[in-house]
């Protein structure tokens, strides 16, 4: 079932998934660019992914950094400016009050910013760490574990270690590199204990994040796919809502107080 902004059908699709999330036991979301684009976030595979010349994949790696880690800084820098400008919208939002209605609903985004935690989620699950957060290039014991360094602008560029004097790197997991395994292993754990599972704002074509959601075909769970484009989840998925976020959450939550 698909209801599009100009489809009359909003309100009962709104009203439909509104039930489904009431008699849900268990409600798990996941996350991904879409749900930040409203903010002003550029997503990743959008038209706004391009910074400079580069696309996002060219610069999200471990050999972008050993090869130039003054432009990779300078990529994150850019990113981190632009969003300590951003605002959460309505759909971290409502997902923020969502987690008070349902205490146990876990929130896991693909995302590195912290829209959700500013719009007042909290134990955020992020799959690919943080912006916000720097760590040791080198992994030295004073510099491995991660740390919020929110300097806006970071300066000097790129930062220095204060552990061993080589260089810190964001916080973020790129592409070629393992997520955390305490993380990838909690979401996995919490989308699986969930009945419904809501999947907002990814083209569900990063690995393993992707792997994470369901195939609503196995029957054992209801997912709901938000997104204004198809993607390669739509055909395994219960419901797909073709809106954006902004659009959606709030119209379920207004079903579900009416
Ligand atoms: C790993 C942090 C192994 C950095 C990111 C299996 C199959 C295929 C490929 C692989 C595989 N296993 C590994 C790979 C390779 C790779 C991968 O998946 N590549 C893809 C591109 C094919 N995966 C990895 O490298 C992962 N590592 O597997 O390591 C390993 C194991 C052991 C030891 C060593 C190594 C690591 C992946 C993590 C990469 N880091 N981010 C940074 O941000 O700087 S991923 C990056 O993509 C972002 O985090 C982003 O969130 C994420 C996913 O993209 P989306 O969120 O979906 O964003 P996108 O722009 O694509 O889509 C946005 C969607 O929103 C669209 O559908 C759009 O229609 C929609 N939308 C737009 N507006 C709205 C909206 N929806 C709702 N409302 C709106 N208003
Ligand atoms: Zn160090």
């Amino acid at each position: 079932m698909t209801a599009g902004a100009d489809d009359p059908r909003l309100q009962r699709a709104s009203a439909y998934l509104a039930g489904v999330l009431s008699r849900a036991s268990r409600l798990a979301v996941v996350t991904g660019a879409g749900v930040s684009a409203a903010s002003g976030v550029p997503t990743f595979r959008g038209a706004g992914g391009l910074w400079r010349t580069y696309r996002a994949e060219e610069l999200a790696t471990p050999q972008a950094f050993d090869r130039d880690p003054r432009l990779v800084w300078e990529w994150y820098d850019w990113r981190r400016q632009h969003l300590a400008a951003c605002r959460p919208n309505a759909a971290h939002e409502v997902l923020a009050r969502w987690q008070g209605r349902w205490p146990e609903l876990a929130l896991v985004t693909q995302n590195v910013d912290d829209l959700h935690e500013r719009a007042g989620a909290r134990d955020v699950l992020h799959l690919h760490g943080s912006i916000w957060d720097v760590r040791c290039a080198r992994g030295c014991a004073r510099g491995r574990a991660a740390v919020r360094d929110d300097r806006v602008p970071m300066v000097p560029l790129p930062p220095p270690c204060p552990g061993c004097g080589g260089l810190l790197r964001p916080g973020v997991v790129w592409f070629g590199e393992a997520l955390d395994a305490t993380t990838i292993d909690r979401a996995a754990a919490a989308v699986a204990a969930s009945d419904v599972v809501l999947v907002v704002g990814t083209s569900a074509v990063v690995h393993p994040a992707a792997a994470l959601i369901p195939d609503a075909g196995a029957g054992r769970q209801f997912v709901v796919e938000v997104n204004p484009d198809e993607t390669p989840l739509s055909a395994r998925v219960n419901v797909q809502v073709r809106l954006p976020a902004e659009v959606a959450l709030p119209a379920i939550e207004a079903a579900l107080a009416r």
